[in-house]
């Protein structure tokens, strides 16, 4: 691929704000037989844990890089800084050579294939368009607290907030003869293919890659962008430079980083993430009774919420507690309300909408929280101790459930249950 490669191994890694939480994949190995292992020899897990580092991963994996921010630094900007914004990789970060150099191939089942330089695309109109981007593991580790998920495990800051700047999709298929609104080519094209050149483990060394229907693609509404720019900056190698895809209201598997080539394709993407990954399951299938070809692909993220101005456990003076956290929707749901419980959820209030702390919630224009996210804030009074629970709803009225057991799935995706803090009310002579 012309002047952009990927590395096989992670000694040309970016540099990251020191604040990021780092995670790494649980339960490569079942989690039972190494706590077991620790609780009868400790030493002997720490050593395979600090000898295992460039390994496979006994226990811990530390690369590729995924991390999120602190609960709290994520809920202080309605948009995201790049550097706090999650990142989510499956292997080393690509090196541009020559931007020069770089193009991307637009073929398969199309009239006209084409390469096309940045020149080119920067030529096409510039869409900003203010997107959530969240991974479908977002929240996977309180999913595993119920029953053990394999996953990279992730608190509660697996998304984030840009404003991405590109060209879109729609407008770029248009060079190759594909028409705006088409959900088939002459050829029979139905689905476009994404492919990337890092290099990853669960493709054998091959590059990450993922579809959507062309319908999606060269839908003007759907706002699906090929971004240069992540909040008026140019992208940087972490989130894709020198171009990458990004689909609105879509699980971030789908926004393919580090873009190489598009192919106009029959069929969805073949790829592992596509068919052996981030597909949604019911809580009885496990690992011995899997059939992946039985679910489609994940796509759209369902409404989601959590509170982020307090962690799991909290300890608090008696008096007024701030509560901030994020609420946001997939397919272009906008969030209609987010309801906050200071009793385990038996009586509710509405919270209110901010953009910056202190400001109140003002939307530019009715669609423009159609793919963002939004930032809820309240205050209770605290004076026993006692959950915080917050629920939100979307514009479809979809509620997030309960319960996180009854949506329990082995891969431990899409954990949108009541997001639950508790408050312990400390004295100061306690
Ligand atoms: N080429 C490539 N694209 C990728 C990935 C990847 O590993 N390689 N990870 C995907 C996943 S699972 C997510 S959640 C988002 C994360 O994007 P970010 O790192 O910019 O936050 O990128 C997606 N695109
Ligand atoms: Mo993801």
């Amino acid at each position: 691929m012309p002047g952009v490669r990927g590395p096989s191994d992670y000694s040309q890694e970016p540099p990251r704000h020191p604040s990021l939480r780092i995670n790494s994949k649980a339960c490569l190995f079942p989690l039972h037989h190494i706590s077991f292992f620790a609780y009868l020899f400790p030493r002997f897990v720490v050593i395979i844990i600090v000898y295992d580092k460039y390994g496979d991963g006994f226990a811990q994996d530390v690369q590729p890089f995924n991390a999120e921010p602190h609960r709290s630094d994520l809920v202080h900007s309605y948009v995201t800084p790049v550097d706090l914004f999650y990142k989510r990789n499956h292997g080393p970060i690509p090196v541009v050579d020559d931007i020069e150099r770089y193009s991307v191939s637009i073929s398969g089942l199309v009239e006209n294939p084409r390469r096309l330089s940045m020149k080119d695309i920067r030529m096409l109109p510039k869409d900003d368009v203010t997107a959530t981007l969240q991974c479908a593991g977002n929240r996977r580790t309180a999913m595993s607290k119920t029953r053990t998920v394999k996953g990279v495990g992730w608190d509660v800051s697996a998304l984030g907030n840009a404003v991405w700047g590109g060209a879109k999709l729609a407008d770029v298929l248009e060079l190759v003869g594909i028409p705006k609104l088409a959900s088939s080519t002459k050829s029979g094209g139905k689905h476009v293919e994404f492919v990337s050149v890092d290099r990853c483990k669960e493709e054998n060394g091959g590059p990450y890659k993922a579809s959507i229907p062309l319908a999606q693609a060269t839908n003007p509404q759907a706002d699906v962008l090929l971004a240069y720019e992540m909040n008026g900056e140019l992208l940087n190698r972490d989130h894709g430079y020198p171009l990458r895809v990004v689909v609105p209201g879509v699980i971030g598997a789908r926004s393919v980083k580090w873009l190489d080539s598009i192919n106009v394709i029959a069929e969805e993407c073949q790829g592992f993430f596509m068919q052996k990954d981030y597909k949604m399951f019911p809580p009885s299938v496990n690992w011995d009774n899997i059939n992946w070809s039985t679910r489609k692909p994940q796509m759209d993220f369902p409404v989601q919420s959590a509170i982020c101005s307090l962690e799991d456990v909290n300890v608090v003076k008696p008096g007024k507690v701030t509560v901030r956290g994020y609420a946001v929707s997939g397919g272009g749901r906008g969030i209609e309300r987010v309801d906050v419980s200071v009793d385990g959820g038996k009586t509710w209030v509405e919270a209110s909408r901010y953009q910056k702390i202190g400001t109140p919630y003002i939307a530019d224009d009715a669609s423009s929280d159609k793919w963002a996210w939004v930032l809820f804030e309240t205050t209770v009074d605290v004076s026993n101790n006692f959950d915080i629970v917050a629920k939100a709803v979307d514009s479809a009225a979809n509620v997030q459930p309960e319960n996180v057991e009854d949506i329990w799935n082995l891969r431990g995706i899409l954990n949108t249950s009541w997001h639950k803090v508790q408050v312990r009310v400390g004295r100061s002579n306690m």
